[in-house]
């Protein structure tokens, strides 16, 4: 591609005369064009990769990088005088999706393009994504996020459906931004809008009139469940989605010559968690209307669909109520009744029937008993669904269950976030890894020697120095870039426990206060939003506001220790952060974390894990072995046992450690409550020592070592070095193209 060609096609003038804007404008078009090239590959059967969420994170570099051009477009940028991460900056990020579920369907899409199958993404066209996070006296405060603007990579479709709810008939327009593969094909996600949305409905920061169904429905990426209307608009999000997902999949198998009585031999639908399952009850309610009979038209269904699960937290496990759904979708509720009943007549266990007797209608047993396959999303989560969560019907229906543990897209999370380490990568063992990951392994043939470690420090060191220089420009946030950089990234959630990580600030901050300094200082990182209802998450990151205020206002300690919390963590910032982290935090409640896929990112790029055994860490574990990794804490089977027993007491921790009452009892110190809101940290306070959900204080002490550990074996560079080696050497497990294989070979057999 010839930039100057280009921009006088589009500007009339040359490149070094057009403006960022200009040329991020140009690029879009001609990229999306090229994509477009490469047209789908044929096939007879074609996945259908359904989900709420699709956290696809900006796409200019990626799609260079995937068509092969990226190298080229950016020398010639800099030629005339642009840095093309400034022409990055031009794009909106689209933030569809709220976290882990959102990027894993984005990483997914990728490697399915990559590996050249036949499949799309369906789900929603958000007008604004998850909402923009801005602190202010220290509290997350949300305005709305609009990425939808003239130069962005949505493309309208002639296409539209129907979708009749219980009081209104709305149309799904269909929208689709091109998803091309690395070196390979261009597939499609496809993201229904409905005609008719007002942005003027918004009242203040993110709120807006829940009732107001036809102008709102795609407004707001899951709008705030606290209250009975916004409950409701989930249900229609959700049916909007699928109903009009359901068209397009029928039209598609029969032109592609299915005569819907073998669809299974035409598509496969992965539902990503419960949030899509009405597509099953949808597409049987269609293929009756089609003349199919009720009880092949269920056959047919279950055929065509698998189901991933992410989550064994009870509370996010959706139920709605019959009465909500009659509202919403009335002509679903005779078919869901229809469901339970046959599962009824077969199993007298309540823990398995659909309908519970509070007429609640519970969304993934609709997806376990009517689809092919139930997944889950790595080693030890499926291990917990099989055994204890889901352990009623892994009795059923043990053929079912299987594990597909996450992956990541290197394309986006090593090439693109880290192109240093990327290109020495590739002159230490060639570029075969791009296409099968399992390559990096060739780095251990390196990892005695000592010019090849001094190098991966000094790429590091590079990524660190890039990051402080955004971090000031951008949030006017000072890091020393000679301290460990010490990470945790993601949702704000109590299981997560960004709690215990802020108590480890308290306890270091009072022992630097009592004379004992770090011999490295220290930079602890939080990146974090939290939903908008949950106050508990909201009081967390007040107190590491808080801590951040204190920290950086007492000389004393500011040398040795800096705490900061990045504002808006989106998938931008962590393309940024976790390039140049040392130490990253998976500090989750052993059994808690299905997976986690940040572990896997940090890991790729040479940092090394402090984490329990939860979710894909154990298998990070098996893989680095125990002196490349830091594992603290109880394991899940304590864990589990300890839930249980119902012998959980804080309190009991609380008084009889030193250590923990003296963090705790800081949060409602004199020095703390001089800046902070006492209502906010006294609930946190008593949440703690009252309840403690989430275990923190029973791995505190082994949370400390742990950390020390990690924090003294730092000291040795050299030896540091080489841990980050066989991290990075071990991460080809966890590229997504292996995850979307297994998917594909066991499950979907495109
Ligand atoms: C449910 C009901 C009502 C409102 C919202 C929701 C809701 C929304 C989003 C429930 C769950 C989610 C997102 C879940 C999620 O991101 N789970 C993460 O999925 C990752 C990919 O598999 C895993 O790596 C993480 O461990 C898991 O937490």
């Amino acid at each position: 591609m010839n930039l100057n060609e280009l921009m006088n096609t589009f500007c009339g003038k040359s490149a070094g005369e057009c403006s960022n804007e200009e040329i991020y404008a140009a690029l879009l078009r001609k990229v999306n064009d090229l994509a477009a090239e490469k047209s789908a590959p044929m096939s007879k059967k074609k996945l259908y990769y359904i989900s709420a969420e699709f956290l696809i994170g900006k796409l200019l570099s990626n799609n260079l990088i995937n068509l092969g051009i990226y190298d080229d477009v950016k020398t010639q940028l800099a030629e005339c005088g642009k840095d093309i991460r400034d022409i990055e900056e031009i794009e909106n990020e689209p933030s569809l999706g709220n976290g882990g579920l959102g990027r894993l369907a984005a990483c997914f899409l990728d490697s399915i393009a990559t590996l050249g199958l036949n499949g799309d993404g369906i789900g929603l066209n958000y007008h604004f994504g998850l909402f923009r996070q801005v602190f202010k006296d220290n509290a997350q405060t949300t305005i709305p996020d609009k990425w939808l603007s003239e130069n962005c990579w949505l493309n309208k479709t002639d296409k539209i459906y129907p979708v009749k709810f219980g009081e209104a008939l709305v149309a799904a327009r269909l929208y689709e931004i091109n998803v091309t593969g690395y070196d390979s094909v261009t597939n499609k996600l496809k993201l229904f809008d409905v005609e008719g949305v007002n942005e003027d409905i918004i009242t203040s920061g993110i709120d807006f009139d829940k009732t107001a169904i036809t102008q709102n429905l795609t407004l707001f990426l899951y709008p705030d469940d606290s209250d009975e209307n916004g409950r409701l608009l989930r249900i229609y999000q959700q049916y909007f989605m699928v109903s009009a997902g359901a068209q397009l999949i029928l039209e598609e198998a029969v032109e592609r010559g299915s005569n819907l009585h073998d669809l299974y031999d035409y598509a496969v639908i992965q539902i990503n968690d419960t949030h899509p399952t009405m597509v099953i009850p949808e597409l049987i309610r269609l293929l009756i209307q089609r003349g199919i009979d009720i009880d092949e038209a269920i056959e047919i269904v279950s055929r065509t669909c698998a189901y991933t699960n992410h989550t064994i937290l009870a509370e996010a496990l959706e139920k709605w109520n019959i009465s909500q759904l009659k509202k919403v979708v009335p002509q679903l509720v005779p078919i869901i009744e229809i469901l339970d009943d046959k599962v009824r007549r077969k199993y007298d266990e309540p823990k398995v029937h659909i309908i519970d007797k509070d007429d609640r209608v519970h969304m993934a047993h609709i997806d376990i008993h009517y689809s092919t396959s139930v997944n889950g999303v790595a080693w030890l989560h499926t291990e917990i669904l099989k055994n204890e969560e889901l352990n009623s019907f892994y009795e059923i229906y043990p053929e079912k269950f299987n594990n597909k543990t996450n992956g990541i897209t290197f394309r986006r999370w090593l090439m693109h976030s880290n192109p240093e380490l990327s290109a020495y990568i590739t002159e230490l063992i060639g570029d075969g890894w791009k296409k099968d990951a399992d390559e990096l392994e060739k780095l251990l043939d390196f990892r005695s020697n000592r010019e090849v470690l001094e190098k991966l420090l000094a790429i590091k060191n590079g990524k660190k120095m890039q990051l402080k220089a955004y971090l000031s420009a951008k949030q006017g946030i000072e890091i020393d870039e000679n301290s460990i950089y010490d990470i945790q990234i993601k949702r704000l959630h109590e299981y997560k426990r960004q709690q215990l990580n802020a108590l480890y600030v308290i306890h270091k901050y009072l022992e630097i206060k009592s004379g004992k300094k770090p011999t490295t200082p220290i930079t602890v990182i939080f990146g974090a939003k939290a939903a908008p209802a949950y106050i508990i998450a909201q009081d967390i990151i007040h107190l590491i506001l808080c801590l951040q205020e204190l920290i950086s206002n007492d000389p004393e300690v500011k040398p040795y220790l800096n705490v900061v919390m990045v504002e808006n963590y989106n998938v931008t910032l962590a393309e940024k952060l976790i390039p140049a982290c040392d130490i990253s935090e998976q500090i989750s409640l052993a059994s808690k974390e299905a997976s986690g896929t940040g572990n896997m990112k940090f890991m790729l790029n040479g940092a090394v894990t402090l984490g329990t055994e939860d979710g894909a860490n154990v298998e990070i574990h098996q893989l680095v072995g125990d002196e490349n990794i830091y594992i603290f804490g109880d394991d899940s089977e304590t864990v589990v046992e300890r839930y249980k027993e119902k012998s959980y007491v804080s309190k009991d921790y609380y008084t009889k450690n030193k250590a923990i009452k003296t963090a705790v009892d800081f949060i409602i110190g004199e020095e703390m409550l001089e800046l902070g809101d006492k209502v906010r940290l006294e609930r946190l306070f008593k949440e703690l020592t009252g309840k403690d959900w989430f275990m923190t204080f029973p791995d505190f002490d082994d949370y400390v070592k742990a950390r020390e550990q990690a924090y003294s074996d730092y000291e040795n560079r050299i030896e540091w070095a080489e841990k980050m080696l066989v991290n990075i050497a071990k991460a080809g497990y966890f590229s997504s193209d292996r995850t979307i294989a297994q998917y594909n070979k066991d499950i979907w057999k495109l």
